[in-house]
């Protein structure tokens, strides 16, 4: 059992850490003729700065908590009782081209269950934070979903990668337009999810995201209020999994068009 002391340090800790890898990345990102994008695979971005901030965070994280596990989206992990998940720069197809929209992005799930979430998108000056039971704040301030119900007023962010057949991607879009939806893409799933716990969306949704994209931002998102789809059901660590995460009023329409099964609060 971690007691509430433990689970408090740990918040306490990594909202430092977030701020100090957020330094580190604004840094290179200032630096783009040195930044050494190539691409893991089609649609995929890796820069230098991407492993340096990973590097950074593990090397961290393994001081502070030693008997804590650690799985990062560059090198890998294995998940235990308590596990970080972290993605050192998420967004980095924004990142790579000298665009503002990317993060850190720091979960932590404890038993299974997400219980922190930090994402900070320093370009923006903006940090995310929340713990199980406790609420979500932005800057400090409680942050909460919209209260948008009318689905032909939603603005829903649809994340894409070439993980999903394009087809799949292009029908939902018909889908979302079909139904009277405003919709958008920003390649950052960590930001959308907390895009929709402070109301500048009324929903995410993506057919397949990894772990290290949204283990902060379910935590986010869930303590302002959202519903969400069951990411971590089954092999949702290891395997990544669909998400759907929206204000609980437009919960019914958005499972329906998007095909994830999500509970409204
Ligand atoms: C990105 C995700 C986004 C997804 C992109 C990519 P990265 O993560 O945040 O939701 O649509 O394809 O996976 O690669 O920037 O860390």
């Amino acid at each position: 059992m971690m007691t509430p002391t433990e689970l408090a340090l740990r918040l306490y800790a990594v909202q430092g850490l977030a701020l100090e890898a957020g330094r580190m990345a604004l840094d290179y990102f200032g630096r783009q003729e040195s930044l050494g994008v190539t691409m893991k695979g089609d649609q995929d971005w890796l820069t230098v700065a991407d492993g340096a901030v990973e590097d950074f965070l593990r090397r961290k994280l393994a001081l502070i908590f030693p008997t804590d596990t650690i799985i990062g989206e560059e090198g890998g992990g294995e998940a235990s009782d308590a596990v970080w998940i972290i993605d050192p720069i998420d967004g980095t197809s924004n990142f790579a081209r000298g665009d503002r929209n990317w993060c850190i992005s720091i979960g932590f799930l404890l038993n299974r269950v997400p219980t922190i979430g930090i994402v900070f998108a320093p370009a923006f000056e903006e940090l995310y934070v929340a713990q199980r039971g406790q609420g979500a704040t932005m800057n400090g301030k409680p942050i909460t979903v919209s209260g948008g119900d009318d689905i032909r007023r939603a603005y829903v962010e649809l994340g894409w990668s070439t993980r999903i057949p394009a087809e799949r991607y292009v029908d939902l879009v018909a889908r979302g337009f079909a139904a009277g939806s405003s919709m958008k893409r920003a390649a950052s799933g960590a930001l959308g999810l907390c895009h929709v716990a402070n109301g500048r969306t009324d929903a995410y949704a993506e057919l397949h995201i990894n772990a290290w994209d949204v283990a902060a931002g379910i935590v986010i998102a869930g303590e302002a209020g959202a519903s969400i789809s069951d990411f971590f059901a089954g092999e949702g660590i290891a395997k990544g999994n669909a998400i759907l995460c929206c204000t609980p009023a437009l919960a019914r329409q958005l499972g329906e068009i998007t095909g994830i099964a999500v509970t409204a609060r």
